[in-house]
């Protein structure tokens, strides 16, 4: 595995307010004398990434049931290796590729980001993974391709999910391609430094940390570029409440709730609702933006 140290990046470039934190840190932390130093410095920013118990049992993932420990107590049936992603469409090595191949290729980083679940919970995850844009780099983008389609793995025989038609399966997500390219978005592969478990989409999911969680698809076996807006599980499930953008926006409320404030998960007793920032804090993606209504293209 290649490791790319970006130390020389400001907080701008990875993550909002410093949150980047590298190997060394996440490695000290799991032999106990560094957590302190994640903590504390997350901390500083009022952020204590949640534990690893709080990350890995309070799920959505569907395809194993709609309860929050659905994930944690079905997804070990998924078999996750060996595993392959089918990367098709407007690009110029086409194929199956293997995820250790990919992996072999990809370099790896430490990022904690903001999750913020369109349900108005929170939670603050350390995750290792790689940059999309290493991996579209990778495959050779044509220039007629504007966005990228996603797909979930469909295993009847290993996800009793499925059997309930409460999603159009299998799971799918888009993103535009500027999105798919912004430094934030990666492919994440682990989660405290170790294997992403499968109830967190193992083995790799994408994670955009402005956008609400569910943009965020698991457990990938398949990524198109096209020259069209893919369709999306929950917008084809219910287009009145969940938009192509999904960007997360305390100003645009969910018809059936606000989205103004959050509560964040593990905060204990005395934990309050926070007050949700407009991109979940990432600033640095508004420009992405500019010029369109995010009221009309929530
Ligand atoms: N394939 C698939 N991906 C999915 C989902 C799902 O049901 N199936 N749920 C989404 C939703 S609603 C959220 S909030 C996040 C939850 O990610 P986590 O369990 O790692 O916190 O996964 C997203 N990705
Ligand atoms: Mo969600």
């Amino acid at each position: 595995m290649a490791f790319r140290w970006k130390n020389d990046l400001t907080a701008k470039d990875v993550t909002p307010k410093n949150l980047y934190v590298n190997r060394r840190q996440i490695m000290a932390g799991l032999s106990g004398l560094g957590l302190a130093s994640i903590g504390g410095r997350a901390a500083a920013e009022g952020l204590e990434p949640n534990s690893y118990e709080e990350i890995t049992s309070y799920n959505n993932f569907y395809e194993f049931g709609t309860g929050k420990g659905d994930p944690a107590e079905n997804a070990h049936m998924l078999t996750t290796s060996p595993w392959s992603v089918e990367i098709d469409g407007l690009v110029d090595k086409p194929g199956t590729y293997d995820f250790q191949e990919i992996m072999s290729n990809m370099t790896i980083e430490e990022r904690i980001y903001r999750f913020r679940c369109v349900e108005a919970w929170s939670m603050v995850i350390p995750w290792q993974g790689f940059e999309l844009a290493d991996l579209l780099d990778m495959v050779g983008v044509q220039p007629g391709a504007k966005y990228l389609a996603f797909q979930t793995a469909l295993r009847p025989e290993e996800m009793p999910g499925v059997r309930y038609a409460v999603l159009d399966w299998p799971y799918v997500e888009g993103l535009r391609l500027d999105e798919a390219r912004h430094p934030l978005t990666i492919m994440a592969t682990g989660i405290y430094d170790q294997p992403i478990p499968n109830q967190n989409g193992a083995p790799l999911r994408l994670v955009v940390p402005w956008k609400y969680g569910f943009k965020s698809i698991k457990s990938i076996v398949r990524i198109t570029a096209t020259d069209q807006e893919p369709p999306t599980s929950w917008n084809k499930a219910n287009a009145g409440e969940y938009g192509f953008y999904s960007n997360v926006n305390p100003n645009v409320d969910h018809p059936r709730w606000s989205q103004a404030t959050e509560r964040r998960i593990g905060g204990g007793l005395f934990a309050s609702r926070q007050d949700t920032l407009m991109f979940n804090g990432y600033d640095e993606v508004a420009s992405l933006y500019e010029g369109m209504d995010l009221a009309k293209n929530f």
